[in-house]
C-alpha cells in the first residue's frame, strides 16, 4: 500500500494544499502531522475556493478520510469553523475527520500570549499569532492539554485550575483567564465537535488500518521552517519534514516516496534569512502577479529567486524524493530568470549549507536563464532539466494553475 508524504520544500507556500488535492484522489487517508491553525491550504471543490488552515485537504465528497495526529496543536474553535464551512456544501463531512486523542491544544490564551511575545521580542518571528509557539512551549515544558483532557472533565478542571495558577504567577495581571471560563468553552466546543460526528481515536487505535491503506502525509509549511531544522529562531514551532510521520507511529523508511513541493522561485513569510531575496520592482512584479499574499493572515509574501542551495539542504534534510513544481506560469513573460546556484559564506563557495547558520551568511552567486514565454517552451524544459541536474532529484509533476486539475505529470 502506497504511503508518500508532500512537504514544502522552501519557507512554506509552495501551494502543498493543491498538491496534495490533486493526489488524494488515490488515498485512502489524509493525513496531517504536525503544525496547527498556522497553515493556509488553498483548495478548490468544484471551483469554489476554500481555505483550510487545520483540515487535512481531502476530497470531501470522495471515500477519503482525515486524520488529525498527535504532532498538531489543535485550535478547536478554528477546526469547527473549518467543519461549519465544509458541511453546507458537504452534508456529514465532519464524520470523516479523525483526531489523535495525543494531539495538543492550542488554548485562547496561547493565542494572547504569542502577541504579547510578538510584542516584546527585540526581533519579533512575524508568527501567525495563532498560538503555534506558546502551545508547543507549554506541550515541552509539560504544561499543555491533550484532547483527551476533553473526556475527563474531573481532571480537566483540575490541571486547568493547576496550570492557570501557573501562568498567573508567570504572567502577572496581564493573564485574564479563569479556569471556569475555558472549561465551559472547552466543553461547548467538545459538544459542537461530538454534534458533527466528528471521531476521537488515536494512531494505536488506527496502526493496522493505516498499514492496510494507502496513506498521504500532508506536510504544513516548509523544511526550511522546521524547529530544527530551519532558519532557527525564525521557525514555526513543529516538525515540518517528513520526520513528523513519527508522531502517526511511522518510520520515514516506511514511506514510498517523500515529495518536496517547490515554487518556481521562492516566497518567505515573516522575518529571518532570504538569501535570494528580491527588494526592487522584479520582487513586486512576481508577487502581484503570483498573488503571494499569506493564506492565513492576509500579509504580503516576500519573494525572491529559486535558491539551488536552500533545495539541496531541503533534499538532504528530509529524504525528498521527487520534486513537483508549482507556480512556474507565474515566472511567464520575463526575459531572464536568475537561479541561485550556490552561496559565498565568508568567502568559501558552498552549493550545500552545513548547517542552517549559512543561510544568515550566505551572499547567493546566480546563474541567468532565458525565460519563457508560457510553460510549454522549450526554456521552460531547461529550467527544469536545470533544477534536477543541480540538485539530483527528478521534478514527476508540474502544477500551472491554482485548480486541483491543473496540472500534469512532467514526462
Ligand atoms: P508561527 O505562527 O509560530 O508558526 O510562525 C513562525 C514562522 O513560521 C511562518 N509560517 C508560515 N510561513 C508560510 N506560510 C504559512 N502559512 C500561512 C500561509 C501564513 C500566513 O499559508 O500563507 O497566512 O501568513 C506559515 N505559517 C507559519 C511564519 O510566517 C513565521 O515566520
Ligand atoms: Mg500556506
Amino acid at each position: 500500500m502506497e504511503r508518500v508524504a508532500i512537504v514544502g520544500a522552501q519557507w512554506g507556500d509552495e501551494g502543498k494544499g493543491k498538491v496534495v488535492n490533486y493526489f488524494s484522489k488515490g488515498y485512502e487517508w489524509i493525513v496531517r502531522f504536525s503544525g496547527g491553525a498556522n497553515a493556509g491550504h488553498t483548495i478548490y471543490y468544484n471551483n469554489k475556493k476554500y481555505v483550510n488552515h487545520l483540515l487535512p485537504s481531502i476530497i470531501p465528497n470522495s471515500n477519503s478520510k482525515a486524520f488529525l495526529g498527535a504532532g498538531m496543536v489543535i485550535d478547536i474553535e478554528q477546526l469547527i469553523k473549518e467543519l461549519e464551512i465544509l458541511e453546507t456544501d458537504f452534508p456529514g463531512v465532519s464524520s470523516k475527520i479523525y483526531i489523535d486523542l495525543e494531539a495538543f491544544m492550542v488554548l485562547p490564551y496561547h493565542k494572547e500570549e504569542d502577541g504579547i511575545l510578538e510584542e516584546l521580542r527585540k526581533n519579533p518571528i512575524g508568527t501567525t499569532r495563532k498560538g503555534i509557539g506558546p502551545a508547543y512551549t507549554d506541550k515541552v515544558s509539560r504544561e499543555g492539554f491533550k484532547i483527551y483532557h476533553l473526556f475527563d472533565e474531573d481532571l480537566l478542571k483540575e490541571r486547568l485550575e493547576e496550570i492557570i495558577y501557573l501562568k498567573k504567577k508567570i504572567f502577572g495581571k496581564r493573564f485574564k483567564f479563569k479556569p471556569k471560563d475555558i472549561f465551559s468553552f472547552l466543553m461547548n466546543q467538545k459538544r459542537k465537535l461530538e454534534k458533527l460526528n466528528v471521531n476521537f481515536t488515536s494512531a494505536i487505535d488506527m496502526a493496522n488500518v493505516f498499514r492496510n491503506t494507502s496513506v498521504l502525509f500532508e506536510g504544513a509549511q516548509g523544511v526550511l521552517l522546521d524547529l530544527d531544522f530551519g532558519t532557527y529562531p525564525f521557525v514555526t514551532s513543529g516538525a515540518t519534514m517528513a520526520h513528523g510521520v513519527s508522531s502517526v507511529g511511522f518510520s520515514t523508511f516506511e514511506l514510498d516516496e517523500v515529495l518536496g513541493v517547490l515554487k518556481a522561485y521562492t516566497t518567505r513569510v515573516g522575518e529571518g534569512p532570504f538569501p535570494t531575496e528580491e527588494l526592487k520592482e522584479i520582487g513586486e512584479v512576481i508577487r502581484k502577479k503570483g498573488n503571494e499574499f499569506g493564506a492565513t493572515t492576509g500579509r504580503p509574501r516576500r519573494v525572491g529567486w529559486l535558491d539551488l542551495p536552500a533545495l539541496r539542504y531541503a533534499k538532504l534534510r528530509s529524504g525528498l524524493t521527487k520534486f513537483i513544481i508549482t507556480k512556474a506560469d507565474v515566472l511567464n513573460g520575463l526575459d531572464e530568470i536568475k537561479v541561485c546556484v550556490a552561496y559565498n559564506v565568508n568567502r568559501d563557495v558552498k552549493e550545500i549549507p552545513t548547517s542552517s547558520y549559512d543561510f544568515f551568511v550566505g551572499k547567493p552567486i546566480y546563474e541567468t536563464l532565458k525565460g519563457w514565454p508560457d510553460t510549454n517552451h522549450i526554456n521552460f524544459l531547461k529550467y527544469m532539466s536545470f533544477i534536477e541536474e543541480k540538485t539530483g532529484i527528478e521534478i514527476s509533476h508540474i502544477s500551472y494553475g491554482p485548480k486541483t486539475e491543473e496540472m500534469c505529470s512532467k514526462n
